[in-house]
């Protein structure tokens, strides 16, 4: 496709500074003739200019995990898009199950927060997905097209391609459970499908990539389909030499 994959390694809670160094220090030398994919980690906010620094001039990009819509005010422990942006990142994560569940995220504040990265010149790695029990009762769909709607509301529709948005299964996250080919494309498909519902030619452009277990021995297989733009990696990108694998996989 026109599309160019992207693998970002989405880090969560984990990697001090001196842990990150080393970290990006291995990573570098093994995807310095990446081609043809970019490049993401995702470490906590005390890394994050740390490894702008020391990614700088090579082709890995730096993303954050959550940012605050407000552009400031009284919102203890919360950081903004500009403050974000001032620190050249390339974008943020948001709207991650985990910040859904534990941090109580919702749909009204994302649709809120897309816009506002956007607005800061950062891109947003939009994630959504459906819970076991929702795939059970025949809910992906729904539960798909209810984020997608409200998530991305107030994005200009000539805006809308520049959102990545990650499929993310519930139940694949952190479980060693991978969505099968067929339900990673379909799901994937559904939203870009719901993407055209908004504009055609943003639907054409937008990434859509996979995530929830994704290792260096199912990457390859993901990727490859057709609605599938690369991969939120979460436990496999703590490792420099599975995350490497990974990318090679995108290649
Ligand atoms: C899903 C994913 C990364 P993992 O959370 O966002 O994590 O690859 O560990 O399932």
């Amino acid at each position: 496709s026109q599309r160019t994959p992207l693998i970002a390694g989405n880090w969560k809670l984990n990697k001090t500074i001196a842990e990150a160094e080393e970290f990006i220090q291995a990573l570098l030398p093994r995807v310095f003739a990446a081609d043809g994919v970019d490049i993401g980690i995702c470490p906590p906010f005390t890394s994050l200019q740390a490894m702008v620094d020391s990614a700088r001039g090579s082709a890995v990009r730096v993303y954050a995990q959550n940012m605050h819509q407000a552009e400031s005010g009284a919102y203890t422990g919360e950081v903004s898009a500009a403050m974000l942006s001032e620190l050249e990142v390339q974008g943020v994560v948001l709207g991650h199950s985990e910040r859904r569940e534990y941090f109580g995220e919702t749909d009204k504040a994302l649709a809120l927060k897309v816009p506002a990265a956007l607005e800061a010149g950062l891109e947003p790695i939009l994630c959504v997905g459906e819970t076991e029990e929702e795939r059970e009762r025949g809910d992906t769909e729904r539960k798909l097209r209810h984020q997608i709607q409200e998530d991305l509301a107030k994005v200009p529709e000539d805006q809308l391609a520049q959102v990545v948005i990650a499929y993310e299964p519930i139940w694949a996250i952190g479980t060693g459970l991978t969505a099968t080919p067929e339900q990673a494309q379909e799901a994937c498909a559904f939203v870009r499908a719901l993407v055209a519902q908004r504009s055609e030619e943003a639907a054409a452009q937008v990434r859509v990539l996979y995530g929830g277990s994704m290792k260096p021995d199912n990457a390859a297989e993901l990727i490859a389909l057709p609605d599938v733009d690369g991969g939120l990696v979460g436990g496999a990108s703590l490792d420099p030499e599975s995350f490497a694998a990974i990318v090679e996989a995108a290649k």
